[in-house]
């Protein structure tokens, strides 16, 4: 049970360097999927229909296997919004209420797409459209915030050459309607992970040239997106991606998560022995991709078993492309899955040893060399690398997994308290006890030497509360990756947590705020926006002893 707990929708939004939230013990070989994947630092999930939800045999599977969901057709636009203003969550709450009884966090898909768009949409005019996607998107992400772990807010945007593709939305609104809908997708919920998802990306290629090109562009633009989805439709006859774990890490590389979103492998049936060691081939490949990014937070299947495929009516003459057969029966494909999530043997159930406590050096403001004493292996699967975690209570998070025994942690907050600690691994994906913990904090942000403050605060009369908005701007000659702000109340005002679009915290008179993942970045003479909620009695002065990462403010 513990197990499947841990990538619950609140825990994911616990985020540190990583993204992905890995509380596990050890794995044990004959366990669960979703036990091997956590032990690996990812979660494994799988998309599920309403039509599935009276199928008693099935949700026990999928509860017992999957620490994720997807709605696969429940929350397109067609499910929600039939006609225009008229919202239906009907579909899309009974598979909410699935996860939230199994424990299990939710992908949303999908909010802009070309398909399954009803045809009043399609038939607006460009001033109408854009205002019933940008209300589609608020409505349905206000609904569910706080629920959802991660939207996909835009769906197969690219053709196969990785232009856009010519749909609706880019003829009406042109190419803006994509950094548009994730614009208004992170001002409705400003939690949630916001997806970019397509298929035929999986490899190196022409399409996820495309892809890397558009997406490398709405970053340089500031627009809002935290991860990219590889759908992973593949079949036995087409080969397997062209390098797809090289083409998922050049996307980790400009900072973003990367996930498999909707994996499946189908065949032309019928199926035969060599059809099936190739689909285990690929089956393999592509979760060894996702488990040697670090960046890759988990693997979705799109459908557990061959029962509910959506594969014969799509392919006709295809199929069998799924984990566990038509009568619920596990497959090659589920063992193959199993153990490659396990470490390739299922056999050895005895951790490595703890590895040394974790020293710290060369600590800068965004980075940290830790070595440690090397663990041993004696279960017989082998060490085959270590988890290095944050300490932060019941969701610690995962800054890195390196092969030996020491690591350089990159892109961390600066003028920040670090507690870390290790775990070494095996091949069977059995977990080491913890090492002892390391303290460190990270030197004040460079590029933080200039900034000026806007304050302002409305009471709201009566009550002694109040709202209160901060904008910073970078005043400074570098751009500031990574924030911390601070400030001291000279009235005896208190924050009511949790304030907006900052981690908000006090102590004593001083408050600090620190960025989230999107707007960590303050380019010159740019600036953020951030506020709170506070009380007061008396009086409500401003603050003063405005300092950006250490530097003080002009206010
Ligand atoms: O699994 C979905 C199937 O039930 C629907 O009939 C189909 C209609 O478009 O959509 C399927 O899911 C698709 C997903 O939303 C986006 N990527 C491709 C998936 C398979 O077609």
């Amino acid at each position: 049970m513990l197990l499947r707990k841990v990538l619950t929708a609140a825990s994911c939004l616990a985020i540190g360097v990583l993204s992905t939230v890995v509380t596990a013990g050890p794995a044990q070989a004959s366990g669960p999927l979703q036990s091997h994947a956590a032990a690996r630092g990812k979660f494994v999930g799988t998309a599920v229909d309403t039509n599935e939800l009276n199928d008693a045999p099935y949700l026990a599977a999928v509860d017992s296997e999957f620490g994720q969901l997807t709605p696969a057709n429940a929350m397109k636009w067609d499910a929600i919004e039939p006609s225009q203003n008229s919202f239906s969550f009907g579909r899309a709450d009974q598979i909410m209420a699935l996860a939230q009884n199994n424990g299990q966090s939710v992908r949303g898909h999908t909010l802009v797409w070309h398909s399954q768009t009803p045809g009043w949409v399609q038939n607006l005019d460009a001033t109408a459209m854009r205002a019933a996607m940008r209300n589609h998107i608020s409505t349905v992400m206000d609904k569910y915030e706080g629920d959802i772990y991660a939207w996909d807010v835009v769906n197969e945007p690219l053709n196969e050459d990785g232009s856009l593709r010519n749909s609706f939305w880019l003829q009406r609104l042109g190419e803006s309607y994509i950094a548009d809908a994730f614009r208004a997708a992170r001002a409705a919920d400003p939690t949630a992970k916001l997806y970019i998802n397509d298929y035929n990306t999986d490899g190196l290629g022409a399409k996820s040239d495309g892809m890397y090109r558009l997406v490398s562009g709405l970053l340089e633009d500031g627009v809002p997106i935290d991860g990219v989805g590889f759908q992973g439709h593949l079949a036995v006859q087409y080969g397997f991606p062209n390098q797809m774990q090289q083409n998922l890490q050049r996307f980790a590389d400009l900072g973003l998560d990367v996930a498999i979103t909707e994996l499946d492998v189908r065949m032309q049936l019928p199926s035969d022995s060599s059809k099936i060691a190739t689909q285990n081939t690929y089956y393999r490949n592509a979760v060894n991709a996702c488990l040697g990014v670090t960046r890759c937070v988990g693997v979705t299947f799109w459908g557990y078993s061959d029962k509910y495929s959506w594969i014969p009516s799509a392919f006709p003459g295809e199929g069998s492309a799924h984990l566990a057969d038509e009568n619920m029966q596990r497959k090659q494909a589920y063992t193959t899955v199993h153990d490659t999530l396990a470490g390739g043997s299922s056999g050895d159930t005895t951790p490595p040893t703890a590895p040394g406590t974790p020293g710290a050096s060369g600590v800068t403001a965004t980075t940290a060399s830790l070595t440690w004493s090397a663990s041993t292996d004696t279960g017989g699967s082998g060490l085959a690398g270590y988890n290095v975690y944050r300490e932060q209570g019941t969701t610690d998070s995962l800054l890195a997994q390196p092969s030996g025994n020491s690591t350089t942690l990159t892109g961390l907050t600066p003028g920040t308290q670090y507690q870390v600690y290790v775990r070494a691994r095996d091949g069977a994906g059995n977990l080491s006890t913890p090492s002892a913990t390391a303290t460190f904090t990270t030197e004040q942000g460079s590029g933080g030497g200039a900034c000026r403050v806007a304050y302002s605060a409305t009471d709201w009369g009566g009550g002694g509360g109040f709202t209160a908005g901060v904008t910073v701007t970078n005043t400074g000659t570098a751009a500031v990756n990574g924030w911390t702000l601070s400030f001291a109340f000279t009235g005896g005002q208190r924050l009511t947590p949790p304030g907006w679009s900052a981690t908000w915290s006090q102590s004593g008179a001083v408050v600090t705020a620190t960025n989230l993942t999107w707007n960590a970045s303050i380019p010159v003479n740019g600036s953020v926006s951030v506020g709170f909620n506070g009380t007061y009695s008396g009086s409500n002065p401003a603050p003063g002893n405005f300092t950006l990462n250490g530097s003080a403010c002009t206010a």
